[in-house]
């Protein structure tokens, strides 16, 4: 298994619209280990495939507190809304910022398992926050896009100055 790279906010990279899986192959349920183990070390509670840089419609999340509920997602589907709720949300992409955004409370999530096998899961709260905030993620969308253009500006200057001292460092 392995740490991956995620992708900072602003990377253009991270605007890329995912593919739907069509084969779950070996090199897909490593991807998925890798992606969790990834997770696991951030820490999060969440990871899609396009935040290290695979643009594949896969994701994982954990949100038990013991941090042993791996749940993998091939090909999400949100296929019934319900309510709204707002929660103060991060994102492993947007390191240091969190914001209250609104969306969906219950959902209802059509995907394929690690082995193939569809399952449909129904869902509120943090699963439910996390869930939409993952399919966001593979359809090239961040919560920062939910904030005001001024906001978004703001965060990218500060998270790009970041990343100019952080590359500075290194060279
Ligand atoms: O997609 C991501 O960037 C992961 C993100 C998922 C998420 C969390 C909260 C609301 C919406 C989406 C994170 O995991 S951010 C980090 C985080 O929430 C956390 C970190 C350590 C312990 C517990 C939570
Ligand atoms: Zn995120």
């Amino acid at each position: 298994m392995a740490i991956l790279e995620i992708l900072e906010f602003p990377d253009p990279r991270l605007r890329t619209k995912a593919k739907p899986i069509v084969e779950i192959t070996p090199a897909i349920q490593a991807l998925a280990a890798d992606m969790l183990e990834t997770m696991y070390a951030a820490p999060g509670v969440g990871l899609a495939a396009t935040q290290v840089n695979v643009h594949k419609r896969l994701l994982v999340l954990d949100i038990s507190d013991d941090k042993n509920q791996p749940m993998v997602f091939i090909n999400p589907e949100i296929t019934a809304i319900e309510g709204e709720q707002s929660y103060e949300e991060g994102c492993l992409s947007v390191p240091g910022f969190q914001e209250s955004i609104k969306r969906l409370d219950r959902i209802r999530v059509n995907a394929l398992n690690l082995e193939g096998t569809a399952f449909e899961i129904e869902c509120d709260g943090l699963l439910s926050v996390c869930i939409q905030h993952e399919v966001d993620h593979l359809n090239g969308k961040l919560f920062v896009d939910y904030l005001s253009s001024l906001k978004r500006q703001l965060i990218s200057k500060k998270l790009k100055k970041q990343q100019r001292t952080a590359s500075a460092k290194i060279l």
